[in-house]
Formats: C-alpha cells, sequence, structure tokens
C-alpha cells in the first residue's frame, strides 16, 4: 500500500484526500496486515491476487472507479448485503461497499457519533470524516437500510436515503420489502438515465450469481479433513469479493479455486498444525479487521466455516435464473435477498437452522461467536444460537477493532481449545 502511494498521489488530492492522513491509514492498514495475515506459512500462491486487492482498495480500485466515472458511469457507496447489486449494475451503476474494517480511523467518528456504537460503523465515517476515505467523492450518494438501530440513526443523521428491511419474515414484510427492490430499481434507472432491460438483468444476475458460485467452490473445500485454505484467508477473499469489480475477482476467484482443488487432492492442507475445527458465527469482519480470526488461528484451531456477511451469509443463495420477464427477475432477486438471516430479524429461525446445518457439513466441534462490541443483534442472539446447537460448546468473543486486548483474548482462545481438544467430532 505505501509503495503505491507514490503513484496515486495525484489522483487523491483530486477526490479530496488529507495526504498526510491518508498516509498514517495506510501504515497502520499495512502493519496490521503483516500482523494477522503475513504469518502463516505456505499459503497458495494465488493468495497473492487477494493481497494484491487488499493493498489497491485505497489505490487500484479507487482509480477504477473514477475513470468509470469519467466516463460517464455513476456509483453508490452501498453498507449492507441487503443492497441488491445485480439491480445497480444492470443500470450501469457501480455499488460500492463502504464498510470499514481499520481501527486507525475509529477515533475520528468522534466528532459526530457517541463511543458506544460498534467499530463498523465508526470507522467507516471516521474515515469520511477525516478525509480519509478515497471513495467518499466517488459517488451519486449513499444508499443505507433498516437493520440495526445505529445504522438507522447514522443514516438519519448523514441525510442517506435507505432501503426498508421489515425485522420479520411473514407475507405482509415480504411485500414489503419487494416494492422497496422495485423502488430502488426505479431510482437507479433514474441515477443512470437508463431504463433496466431483461437482457442486462439477466446478466448481472449471472455474473453475480458466479462470483457466489465460485466462494461456495473454494468454501466447499473447507469441509475436507485437511482444508487448504485456512479461516483467515478465507476471510480475505470475502472481503475482496465485496471490493473488486466482479468480473476481476470471478477471475482470480477461479484461479483459487483451481489451485486450491490440485492442493486438496496432494492432500496439502493450510495448517501444520491441525487443531479442533470450529465455526465462526456472528457481526462481519470488514477488510482491515481480521484481529478474531487472527488470534483463534494463531492459537491453534481451524476455522473451517464462516456464516457472517463476510462469509456464508454473503454467497450460501443464489438468485434463482430461471425467470424470463424484468418483473419475475425482479421478484426472484427479492427472494434470494429476503432469505438473508442477518441477526435484525426477529425471530430468526432461519439463522439457528442455518448454522445448525453448516456445523453438521463442516464436522466443527465448538463455534466461536465473533460479536463486534455494541453489536446487540448478534451478541444477544448468540444464546439463542448455542440454545439451538445443543450441547456444542461454545466461545463468544466481543471485541473492537483495537489491537491492546489479543492476549486477552488469546488466553480464552487456548482454554477453549483444550475443551475441545478432549471431545470427539
Ligand atoms: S445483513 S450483519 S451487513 S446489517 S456490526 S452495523 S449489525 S451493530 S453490519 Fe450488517 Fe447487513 Fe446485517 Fe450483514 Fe449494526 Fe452489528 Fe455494527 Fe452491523
Amino acid at each position: 500500500m505505501q509503495e503505491a502511494a507514490t503513484d496515486y498521489r495525484q489522483l487523491w488530492s483530486e477526490i479530496g484526500v488529507d495526504i498526510e492522513l491518508h498516509d498514517q491509514l495506510l501504515a497502520s492498514l499495512d502493519r496490521v496486515f503483516t500482523h494477522t495475515h503475513l504469518w502463516q506459512a505456505d499459503r497458495p500462491a494465488s493468495m497473492s491476487l487477494f493481497d494484491k486487492a487488499f493493498h489497491d482498495s485505497h489505490s487500484g480500485r479507487v482509480a477504477e472507479i473514477a475513470s468509470y466515472r469519467a466516463n460517464g458511469g455513476k456509483s453508490i457507496g452501498t453498507f449492507c448485503i441487503y443492497v441488491p447489486d445485480e439491480i445497480a449494475l444492470a443500470a450501469g451503476v457501480l455499488p460500492m461497499p463502504l464498510c470499514g474494517g481499520s481501527g486507525w480511523s475509529v477515533d475520528h467518528a468522534d466528532r459526530m457519533f457517541p463511543r458506544d456504537i460498534c467499530p463498523l460503523i465508526r470507522s467507516t465515517f471516521g474515515m469520511a470524516f477525516s478525509g480519509t476515505c478515497p471513495y467518499k467523492k466517488l459517488k451519486e450518494f449513499a444508499v443505507g437500510e433498516t437493520t440495526c438501530d445505529a445504522k438507522k440513526k447514522a443514516w438519519d443523521l448523514l441525510g442517506f436515503p435507505s432501503l426498508e428491511v421489515p425485522q420479520k419474515k411473514n407475507q405482509v414484510d415480504r411485500d414489503l420489502w419487494l416494492s422497496e427492490v422495485e423502488r430502488f430499481r426505479r431510482e437507479m434507472e433514474k441515477l443512470s438515465g437508463r431504463a433496466i432491460t431483461a437482457e442486462a438483468l439477466a446478466a448481472s444476475i449471472r455474473l453475480v450469481n458466479d462470483k457466489r458460485r465460485l466462494l461456495q467452490r473454494i468454501n466447499s473445500l473447507r469441509m475436507l479433513d485437511e482444508p487448504p485454505i485456512s479461516g483467515l484467508d478465507a476471510l480475505l477473499v470475502s472481503q475482496a469479493a465485496l471490493n473488486m469489480d466482479v468480473a476481476a475477482f470471478n477471475a482470480a476467484a477461479g484461479t483459487l479455486a483451481a489451485e486450491l482443488e490440485a492442493r486438496a487432492s496432494k492432500g496439502i492442507g493450510a495448517y501444520r498444525d491441525p487443531g479442533p475445527r470450529v465455526l465462526f458465527a456472528g457481526s462481519p469482519s470488514p477488510m482491515g479487521f481480521a484481529k478474531t480470526h487472527y488470534v483463534v488461528e494463531s492459537s491453534g484451531l481451524r476455522i473451517v466455516a464462516d456464516e457472517s456477511c463476510t462469509g456464508m451469509r454473503y454467497f450460501r443463495d443464489l438468485v434463482d435464473e430461471g425467470a424470463s420477464t424484468l418483473e419475475d427477475m425482479i421478484s426472484a432477486i427479492a427472494d434470494r435477498y429476503f432469505s438473508i438471516d442477518c441477526a435484525c430479524f426477529s425471530p430468526n429461525r432461519e439463522r439457528m437452522e442455518n448454522v445448525g446445518r453448516l456445523a453438521g457439513e463442516y464436522r466443527v466441534r465448538g463455534v466461536v461467536h465473533s460479536i463486534l462490541q455494541y453489536c446487540h443483534g448478534y451478541d444477544i442472539e448468540a444464546k439463542a444460537l448455542d440454545r439451538a446447537l445443543a450441547g456444542m460448546p461454545s466461545l463468544k468473543i466481543v471485541a473492537d477493532y483495537g489491537e491492546q486486548d489479543e492476549e486477552q483474548i488469546r488466553v480464552r482462545v487456548e482454554a477453549f481449545r483444550e475443551v475441545l481438544a478432549g471431545r470427539a467430532v
């Protein structure tokens, strides 16, 4: 990131980035990435594509979007996997997920937000307020959504339009959600000045489904006795999936999937010391944040599945490709996004079922609840998940983006590893 800096300074100046503070942010991101990821031995060679995506997120990707816009393209910022990318893409609008994962920017949110809200929100807007978010001016507007209270109130305060995500899963809620997806379609058409055609929407459904299929292919290899990719690297791949151009991501993911399949066929695993297998559950880990994954895997546990929005929740379900009319495709998109099992839903029976199924398929011995500090939905729901997984040991780690508590977390993870080591699968 730091080496790339010299080439992108002019671009950053043009889009209003505070160069001096941005250098501090890049230095922090570099240091944290080296600390959390580069201790791993014998990583798959094609992980270099995703390391590059991490480093490009403040440089090459910014240049791509700037150039798209210079040629008349439009873009929007998003903060949640409920925003249907397929519709934006079919209108020629680039959706850019903006969730921040850097601890460096968290305190810069103080000028508008209280300290006791989750670090994801504080990191994201800390970057915006400090002039270090390179995407801030590269969008027509940002689209919020009514999920957790902290997000809803942030959108109000900042004046962002938002999609109404229902909080229950009855027919009336599905009808409301469909009307919101249709409204989003009209907004995207208005923004781009282009009507979405059935052909364009079918193509974007296939493209985004291809991304999900590749993520499924990569992650299914983690069911093996010797997973060929670590939980940390699988997280980085999911984070890159949110940031990269979709076609570029699909090409890189295809290369990685082929390499992992070759490694698996030769019995090459990602771990030197195969400790107990665990499932990660809970809040997302946006790009830049991998502390909990790092501490857990460097303490000898193997994360073989991750159900969060930077894991399976992002790619588990496909949009049905069988529809031929525009209206049916919109309805299929609404159905697919309505199946997302975020903890903002109440009750959230689908999540209990989905996690139970994952725990069986991936043959885990325990669950690590990874909760971002002040993320009440996932924090409280951890108890219901434990009940649904009757008898499966679990460890709840509530963490912010700071590094000061790594060793305290490690002590608890090592004790949990001892508990799991004594249990049969
Ligand atoms: S679908 S998890 S991406 S809302 S971590 S801001 S929930 S207090 S990010 Fe999320 Fe959409 Fe749900 Fe997924 Fe609030 Fe929790 Fe913070 Fe969160």
